[in-house]
């Protein structure tokens, strides 16, 4: 049993042993170091055990690829999980040092760009609490998704060199690195893998997340003297070439430029986790590899682990002899496939010659499993051309990567109920007619523990006040919450806790941007990446809308808001860009205009990441889930938000929908067009947003305030964006949804007038957010994809 006159102790020892200095002298980083490196001794015998437990007990594991995860910071949350972090909190403070600042010494680890990494991280958490087998596999880049900040209203991108610090959590494998291999002029490349512990909550469970670094191989080691200036500069080639491979993490959207570089990577994961996997269970369960797809499953994140299916083909012919249809048969059993997407441009396919000259081999396979999947079609319908180029693996001198992921693999899965639904009927619907049995859903979902234990204790020690502790093993356990919707004496107390949330999330603000907020009013937030169709510019227009009906009538009678915005747009994304410089330049407009009477505040926090959200969706009052309905496959976020108590104002898209299920039409504020209008609208063209335009005086008056001069900016800065909302058949129909938006924004005023409604609204969204744990979520990949079984038997309460 820890106490807490052993953490006081121990820290001062560790604070001495590792950095030399005493607790008078030490840095916050040297506090944090310290107490992470204690935290390291408590995992290290139960990750053995685990390890030990699952290979003993032959369990069959689940190897989660991704080229992203995105963990944010650990320590707390490891302190958390392993059910000490209330002694060391305390501990701390009779040292007095403060725990959230020393927790701030942990750099952000963004080894991903949203919602697909958070994703990735969040099932590695719901895996290790309920015990399950299963293990992520990504890249260990040195550099993370950068780092933005504003400058001048624009943004601008910073190197996320967040291995410059030791990276406590990671533990260097040299023992167990492989090789992959390249086509010349690359070659072979060593990856040594670097584990991080993944702590399950109250139980004994520990996995791991397997991070790939990308190194020159061992026999690299020559007489630099003795080169010739040719030989010398290939060998320079070689190294640079071996050391971009994991230096850094694409930015979503725009893959365009250094494609290459791309590609290198995504085999580089497949090839070396696919590798150590094998080596692992023929060492542990003998070399007859006929029976691995009752040993492992592997699941590929989108698309861009979808080399596994040649690469796990060719080792199991060229490296353990086994013919085609075996391996075919053993692969197809393996692997399972998850989409994030159906954006177009978000497809990934790579030109024929380019994936040839890298990866012959892999080519050579692809090749043929391209012509036996046509031959496959053929038989079963004979004749029909059309369908077979639709559908084939290789088409117009591209890989079609999302084929080939359906052909190579034995479950594929949306992320939310809607979303699955337009793969089957829409996107891959020929793939559904020919083999519907593949087809599943999967309904995102978000841990409960970071999002609400750790990010919001205040309401997580109410809810347990409330209705015991069961539903930290038990999320769907807060409908226990439902009969507290009315009481006034609940409600009051989570009044108190989001207005506490609210001033920590003011303070910061102030600390970091001198801007005061009125914590009484109503937080409005949007923090997602920055995109067309999560369309954050409907909501600029609706704060240029706002603002120019207050400045004609100051007295205009609305609930003061405080907009919060924050999300990165890729590097290359102009209209994105401009989005953010134009929800900038409303801030400076609006936060330095007396004559609205403080009813108005905006703020675009730079550089959002776990962390910086861990703060600002507590103490949401308002969360803005506005994408064009059928374009964002699930959200997560929109989770995250009615977890903590916040009314959800969204379209019909993603999880949206299956909130909307969960909480009923009252508790949430739902507007616009279905996806079914919206696809309509596309199809036959008669959406055009100049017909909106000129019909509605209210929504032209806001449109042209972007070329009018009415926005303090010098020239044409906004035209881009006037052009994108006015050009027929392109924009997310922003105009098309705007007239329902700013009604569904006055439906949330006169909600927000009725305290007692207000904290019933929210207190039913809590209630309901455990359906939206990832616990269920991974518990329904478990069951039904990947036939895994816990390991120990759940935590006892
Ligand atoms: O499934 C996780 C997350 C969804 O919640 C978002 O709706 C979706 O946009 C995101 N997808 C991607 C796609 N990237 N690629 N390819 O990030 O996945």
């Amino acid at each position: 049993m820890l106490t807490k006159e052993h953490c006081k102790t121990a820290l001062q020892e560790r604070l001495l042993a590792l950095a030399g200095t005493s607790l008078d002298e030490a840095s916050a980083s040297d506090k944090y170091a310290a107490l992470a490196s204690l935290v390291r001794d408590y995992i290290g015998q139960r990750w053995v055990d685990t390890t030990r437990r699952y290979d003993d007990q032959r369990q069959k594991q689940v190897y989660y690829f991704s080229m992203e995860f995105l963990p944010g910071r650990l320590l707390d949350t490891n302190l958390s999980n392993l059910g000490i972090r209330d002694v060391w909190r305390e501990a701390l403070a009779e040292l007095d040092i403060d725990y959230t600042e020393l927790l701030s010494a942990e750099h952000d680890a963004g080894l991903g760009n949203g919602g697909l990494g958070r994703l990735a991280a969040c099932f590695l958490d719901s895996l290790a609490a309920l015990g399950l087998p299963g293990h992520g596999c990504g890249i260990r880049y040195t550099y993370g998704l950068f780092e933005q900040a504003i400058v001048d209203g624009v943004q601008v991108e910073k190197p996320d060199s967040w291995l410059k610090d030791l990276n406590i959590w990671e533990y260097r494998k040299t023992g167990k690195a492989v090789l992959v291999e390249f086509a010349p002029p690359l070659g072979i490349v060593k990856a040594v893998p670097y584990d991080i512990p993944v702590i399950g909550f109250d139980n004994r469970t520990v996995n791991t997340l397997r991070l790939w670094s990308a190194e020159v191989r061992d026999e690299f080691c020559v007489n630099y003297s003795s080169l010739g200036p040719e030989d010398y500069r290939k060998l320079l080639e070689y190294k640079n070439g071996v050391e971009a491979i994991s230096q850094i993490l694409y930015p979503d959207d725009r893959y365009e430029e250094g494609r290459q570089l791309r590609l290198v990577q995504e085999y580089f994961l497949v090839s070396a986790g696919l590798k150590s996997i094998i080596r692992h269970i023929k060492r542990k369960q003998g070399s007859d590899l006929r029976r691995l797809a009752d040993q492992i499953a592997v699941h590929i994140n989108d698309t861009h682990p979808a080399l596994a299916i040649p690469e796990l083909m060719r080792i199991l012919m060229d490296e353990e002899g086994l013919g085609w249809d075996e391996a075919w048969d053993i692969t197809i059993h393996t692997i399972s496939y998850t989409n994030h997407t159906v954006l177009p441009e978000a497809l990934e396919k790579w030109p024929v010659g380019q994936l040839q000259s890298l990866l012959p081999r892999i080519y050579e396979i692809i090749h043929e499993i391209n012509e036996r999947f046509c031959a496959e079609l053929w038989q079963r319908y004979p004749g029909d051309w059309d369908r077979i180029a639709a559908m084939a693996v290789i088409a117009d001198g591209f890989v079609k990567m999302a084929h080939l992921a359906v052909a190579g693999s034995y479950s594929v899965n949306g992320v939310a109920a809607l979303h699955s639904d337009i793969l089957k009927n829409d996107l891959l619907n020929l793939f559904y007619q020919h083999a519907p049995q593949k087809f599943n859903n999967k309904t995102n979902g978000i841990t409960h523990r970071r999002w609400l234990l750790t990010a919001n204790p205040g309401l997580a020690g109410l809810i347990t006040g409330t209705i015991g502790p069961t539903w930290l093993h038990r999320p769907d356990h807060l409908t226990e919450l439902l009969p507290f919707a009315t009481s006034t004496t609940f409600q009051q107390k989570l009044a108190a806790v989001k207005q506490d949330r609210k001033e920590a999330l003011a303070k910061f603000i102030f600390d970091r941007y001198h801007l005061a907020l009125d914590t009484r009013s109503l937080f409005d937030i949007q923090v997602k990446r920055i995109h067309a169709y999560k369309r954050q510019l409907l909501n600029a227009l609706r704060i240029m809308d706002l603002y120019r009906l207050l400045k004609d009538n100051p007295q205009l009678d609305i609930l003061p808001r405080t907009f919060i915005f924050a999300g990165k747009a890729a590097p290359g994304y102009y209209l994105a860009k401009k989005v953010i410089q134009l929800i900038v330049t409303l801030a400076k407009q609006i936060n330095s205009d007396t004559a609205i009477q403080d009813k108005l505040k905006v703020i675009f926090l730079e550089n959002y990441n776990v962390s910086l959200a861990e703060l600002i969706i507590p103490a949401a009052d308002i969360s803005e889930q506005i994408s064009t309905a059928g374009k964002e496959a699930s959200g997560t976020g929109n989770m995250k938000f009615m977890m903590n108590g916040a009314v959800t104002v969204g379209t019909l898209d993603g999880a949206n929908v299956e909130i909307r299920e969960a909480v009923g039409d009252e508790n949430i504020v739902i507007f616009g067009l279905t996806a079914e209008e919206v696809a309509a609208c596309y199809q036959t063209g008669r959406c055009n947003p100049l017909t909106v335009y000129n019909q509605n005086e209210r929504i032209r008056h806001c449109v042209n305030q972007l070329i009018d001069g009415s926005l303090p900016v010098i020239g044409d800065e906004f035209k881009p964006l006037y052009d994108y909302l006015l050009h027929p058949g392109g924009a997310f129909l922003e105009l098309q949804d705007f007239a329902a938006y700013l009604e569904a924004q006055e439906r949330l005023d006169r909600l927000f007038r009725n305290d007692r409604a207000r904290w019933q609204v929210a207190t039913t969204n809590i209630a309901h957010s455990g359906r939206f744990s990832s616990d269920r979520t991974v518990t329904e990949y478990a069951d039904a994809i990947w036939h895994i079984r816990p390991s120990e038997s759940p935590a006892s309460l």
